[in-house]
C-alpha cells in the first residue's frame, strides 16, 4: 500500500490516534488528526505526534481532501461527522485495518467479552517462557500499528474489541479465540447480534491453515465457528473434551493432536490467574498448538502474577478480603467475578451507563451477596430492577461506599469492587476507579 503524499485523516487523538497519525507519517502520508476535545486538553499527548502532522482541535471533521480515514476505537462508524466522507465514497477505516495491511507476521487474535485481556497477556508471557518471540497489545494497550514498528519478531498476540472490529475487514489471525459473549457496549452497538457480529468477524478471513479456538461452555460461543474452515479447538472449565483443553478432578488436561494428558493442577496455579482459570485454558490450547515446551506452560501458570484491575487481591483486613475488579464494567464480568467465590460478597456496583440490562444480576445476586453497595449514575436504573427485592446501601463516594462495606463485612466476607458499569461519571476511567479504591482500603483502619 503506497501512503506517499496521500492525503490521510485519523480521528480521536488518543493512543491509537497517535499510534496511527506517525506511523502514516512516516511513511510519507499527509496526516491531519482529528479530535472533539480541546487543544487545552490535548497538548500533553498532542507534543508526542510527529511534527508534520497536522492537529484539528474541537472537530472531528475529515479534511475535505482526504483520500482515507482512519477511526480510533472509541470512534462510532456512524457518526455524523463521517456523514460527508462515506456520501464521497471516501475510504473510512480502523487502526486495526490499516496495520493489517502492513503486518507481516503470524497474529494471534482474542476477543470476547470478558477475560481478554488476561488471557492476552498469559499467551506472551508464555511464549516468551518458551523462547517465542512475540508482540502482545490491541485492547490491552499498545496499539496493534505501534507493534509494527517495533522489533522483529515471530508471532504479535492482540487483544482485540468489538470496537475494534467495525471497519475492519482484512483481520486474519492464524489462531482466533472467542472466550465468551455476553451483552456490553450497547450505548455503541445497535443490538447484542450487532455486537456479536463484530466478535464473530475475528475468524472471517480464517483458512483451513489457521485454528479457532472457542468456549465450550459459552452458550453464545459453542455454536460460532460453523462455515469456519481453520481446525477448531475447544475448552471446557464443565466436561471433558475428546479434542482440546479442560478442567477434570482439580486438574488442567488437554487432548489435541500428540499430547494427551494433565498439564497443571488448579491448585498450584498462581494467585493472578486461581481466579481465571476460563482465560488459562484458551492460553493452553495455544501454547500446545505452538509447540511450547509442556515445563514453559507450567513455569508461566504457577508465577503469573496476574493483571491489575482484574479480580485483584488488595489486602486482608479483619478477617475480610477486599478486591478489585474495576474491570468489571458490564454485568456478564461481574457475573462471571461473583461466580469465582464460595463466600458471602458485600459488592459494590454502579457507574456509568452503558445501556445495560441489569436484571440479569438480580438471580445471581440473590445467590452469592450478602450486602450490596450502591455508587454512580446509574443508582435509580439499579433500584428499579431490583424493586425492593435485594436490600442495599448508597453512597455519592466511593471512599463512603468502602466505609459501608466494612462496616457489613464480617470475618471470612469478600468485600468485592465490580462495578458493572463503566466509570466515566465519577472518574477518568476504571483504571483511576481502582487505584482509587485500592488507596482508600490500604488505608483503612483495623
Ligand atoms: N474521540 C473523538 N470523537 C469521537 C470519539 C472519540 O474525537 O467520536 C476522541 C476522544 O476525545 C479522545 C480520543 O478520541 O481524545 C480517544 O480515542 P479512543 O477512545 O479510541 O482511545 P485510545 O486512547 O485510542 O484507546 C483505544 C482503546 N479505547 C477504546 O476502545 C475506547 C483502548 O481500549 C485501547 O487500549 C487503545 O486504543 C490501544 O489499542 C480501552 C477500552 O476501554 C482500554 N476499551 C474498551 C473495553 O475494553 O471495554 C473497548
Amino acid at each position: 500500500m503506497d501512503l506517499k503524499n496521500k492525503i490521510i485523516s485519523v480521528i480521536g487523538l488518543g493512543e491509537t490516534g497517535i499510534a496511527t497519525a506517525n506511523f502514516l507519517s512516516l511513511r510519507g502520508a499527509k496526516v491531519s488528526v482529528m479530535d472533539n476535545k480541546s487543544h487545552e486538553q490535548l497538548s500533553e499527548l498532542a507534543s508526542q505526534l510527529l511534527p508534520d502532522v497536522k492537529a484539528v482541535y474541537k472537530n472531528c471533521e475529515p479534511h475535505p481532501d482526504s483520500e482515507m480515514v482512519v477511526i480510533s476505537p472509541g470512534v462510532d462508524i456512524e457518526s455524523n461527522f463521517l456523514k460527508s466522507s462515506r456520501q464521497k465514497g471516501v475510504e473510512i477505516i480502523s487502526e486495526i485495518e490499516l496495520a493489517s495491511r502492513f503486518n507481516n507476521v503470524p497474529l494471534i487474535g482474542i476477543t470476547g467479552t470478558n477475560g481478554k485481556s488476561t488471557c492476552t497477556s498469559l499467551i506472551g508471557e508464555i511464549l516468551k517462557d518458551g523462547g517465542i518471540s512475540a508482540g502482545v497489545g490491541g485492547n490491552l494497550g499498545t496499539p496493534f500499528i505501534s507493534l509494527l514498528d517495533q522489533e522483529r519478531v515471530e508471532y504479535r498476540v492482540l487483544e482485540i474489541s468489538s470496537f475494534q472490529m467495525e471497519a475492519t475487514h482484512s483481520f486474519h489471525p492464524k489462531i482466533a479465540i472467542v472466550l465468551n459473549i455476553t451483552a456490553d457496549h450497547l450505548d455503541r452497538h445497535e443490538s447484542f447480534e450487532q455486537y456479536a457480529g463484530l466478535k464473530e468477524k475475528i475468524y472471517a478471513n480464517q483458512t483451513k491453515e489457521d485454528f479457532l479456538i472457542l468456549n465450550q461452555d459459552d452458550p453464545s460461543t459453542h455454536t460460532l465457528g460453523k462455515n469456519c474452515p481453520a481446525k477448531q479447538i475447544r475448552f471446557s472449565l464443565e466436561n471433558p473434551l475428546k479434542y482440546g483443553v479442560y478442567v477434570q478432578n482439580g486438574n488442567i488436561f488437554a487432548n489435541i493432536d500428540e499430547f494427551q494428558g494433565k498439564i497443571f493442577a488448579l491448585s498450584s496455579l498462581s494467585s493472578g490467574l486461581r481466579w481465571q482459570v476460563e482465560n488459562v485454558l484458551p492460553a493452553v490450547a495455544t501454547a500446545l498448538m505452538l509447540g511450547v515446551p509442556l515445563k514453559s506452560i507450567q513455569n508461566v501458570l504457577g508465577n503469573f502474577t496476574g493483571l491489575e484491575h482484574r479480580l485483584e487481591w488488595v489486602c486482608n483486613r479483619d478477617g475480610v478480603d477486599f478486591i478489585n475488579d474495576s474491570k468489571g464494567t458490564n454485568v456478564g464480568s461481574v457475573c462471571k467475578s461473583l461466580n469465582t467465590f464460595n463466600r458471602p460478597i458485600i459488592l459494590i456496583a454502579g457507574g456509568k451507563d452503558k445501556n445495560a440490562d441489569f436484571s440479569g444480576l438480580k438471580n445471581i445476586m440473590k445467590k452469592k451477596v450478602k450486602h450490596l453497595v450502591l455508587i454512580g449514575e446509574t443508582r435509580p436504573k439499579f433500584r428499579s430492577v431490583l424493586n425492593g427485592s435485594f436490600g442495599y446501601e448508597e453512597s455519592d463516594s466511593l471512599e463512603g461506599a468502602v466505609n459501608l462495606a466494612k462496616e457489613k463485612a464480617e470475618k471470612g466476607d469478600v468485600v468485592l469492587l465490580s462495578p458493572a458499569c463503566a466509570s466515566f461519571d465519577m472518574f477518568e476511567d476504571y483504571i483511576d476507579r481502582g487505584n482509587q479504591f485500592k488507596t482508600i482500603v490500604n488505608n483503612l483502619k483495623g
